[in-house]
């Protein structure tokens, strides 16, 4: 099986201090967390950035400046900015970051209920995402929060907005989205087309049967306090980086060696360091 892709995702755009003590929030804990996560296994950087205050921004600035503590720090590592942002962003809100041609943004190719409100994309926006993404030459992540997304990005792959080979995340759990249950992975992961790689990203309770799920059955696997504050039921976790290091662990046990950042590139058909534009 090929090496086991584990991305960290640091922040997210929902969850407070107040629920997690330990959540990096300014540029520079977020830089020294993802640096943290680098050294436990992972290689993929999920970033959302919060603004002086701790709320979600998806400010140009704000990524520019943790882009370049990122870049000091771990540089190794492939950063994929978010455009989902928070709930009821605007699309020119939310695409901010893509400007900064990151390696790699997420796209997600349809609208879910998201707990007690509607993560909203309109088929404009999604068109108008996938082609900045294209346009900035980034490889995007199509974020799948319930089974119709897949038939969605694959209408983006036939009109020519997306191009294969095509990297999904399963994101499940979410309450309005796809149950985490490994029949629905089994399921989820049956829809994909050939030649896709995919990640899963356990929402809660499901973050860590899913990520065993994921490594036997040859997929990868997104942790951290966007998706689970928890270490295990009523424990919460001390760093993203011991959520990371879990994984990791678990991988080895099971004979699936963890992916450097180099060999998720390539795995993903990302551009090697020093490879020519
Ligand atoms: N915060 C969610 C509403 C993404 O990063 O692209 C959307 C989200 C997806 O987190
Ligand atoms: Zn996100």
């Amino acid at each position: 099986m090929e090496p086991l892709i584990i991305t960290a995702a640091l922040v997210g755009a929902e969850v407070t201090r107040a629920e997690q003590p330990a959540l990096p929030l300014s540029p520079a804990e977020i830089a020294e967390a993802a640096a943290e996560a680098g050294q436990a296994g992972a290689s993929i950087i999920h970033l959302h950035v919060r603004d002086a205050a701790g709320r979600s921004t998806q400010s140009r600035d704000v990524y520019a400046a943790t882009l370049a503590l990122l870049r000091q720090l771990c540089p190794e590592l492939i950063i994929q900015v978010s455009t989902g942002g928070a709930v009821g962003m605007a699309a020119a809100e939310r695409l901010q970051p893509v400007t900064l041609a990151p390696e790699m943004a997420t796209l997600t190719p349809g609208s879910v209920n998201f707990g007690a409100d509607v993560f909203v994309n309109h088929p404009r926006d999604i068109e108008l995402f996938a082609r900045t993404i294209a346009e900035h030459g980034v490889k995007p992540e199509l974020e799948i929060f319930d089974t119709g997304m897949i038939a969605n990005a694959l209408r983006l792959v036939k009109r020519g907005l997306v191009t294969p080979p095509l990297h999904f995340d399963l994101v499940m759990g979410v309450p309005g989205g796809i149950p985490g249950t490994v029949a629905n992975l089994l399921h989820l992961v049956s829809l994909l087309p050939p030649g896709s790689t995919w990640s899963v990203a356990g929402i809660g309770a499901a973050e860590l049967p899913l990520a065993a799920a994921a490594i036997i059955l040859g997929g990868h696997v997104r942790v951290g306090f966007e998706d689970n504050i928890y270490y295990r039921k009523g424990e919460l976790a001390s760093s993203n980086a011991q959520l990371v290091a879990r994984v990791a662990r678990l991988a080895r046990e099971l004979e699936r060696p963890v992916a450097t950042p180099r060999q998720a590139r390539e795995i993903l058909t990302l551009k090697l360091p020093g490879e020519a534009t």
